[in-house]
């Protein structure tokens, strides 16, 4: 089982900042920002795109969980990142959004 579908299971113990029957959000534990929340869906997908191929309303309430994390943080602006693929920088192969906040952010991303 992958690293997020442990923490989705409950068998890694984990804070959930957002939980609905298909999304949870939680702390990312290598910030890289004063906030940085991972937005995953509970099911396995090795990444978006796969997730967004077959399921579009999972894929939605990532992007709203985000919004609304953002919003109940007070966070005026924010990045959301979503690595695809070894070449750009995705390391844990199931889905997930990065929310990054809290400081500015350059342009464009390294
Ligand atoms: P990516 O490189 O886009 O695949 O991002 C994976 C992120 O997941 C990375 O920023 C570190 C984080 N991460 C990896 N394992 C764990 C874990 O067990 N718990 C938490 N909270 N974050 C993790």
């Amino acid at each position: 089982m992958c690293i997020f579908c442990q923490i989705a299971s409950g068998e890694i113990p984990t804070e959930f900042l957002y939980e609905s029957a298909k999304v949870l959000a939680f702390k990312d534990f290598l910030p890289q920002a004063p906030v940085h929340i991972l937005i995953i869906p509970r099911a396995h997908f090795e990444n978006t795109a796969e997730l967004a191929a077959v399921d579009s309303e999972t894929t939605g309430e990532l992007f709203g969980a985000a919004r609304e994390l953002a919003t109940s943080l007070g966070l005026d602006g924010y990045r959301i990142t979503i690595n695809t693929g070894a070449s750009a920088g995705q390391s844990v192969l199931h889905a997930h959004l990065h929310l990054l906040g809290g400081r500015p952010f350059a342009w464009p991303p390294g």
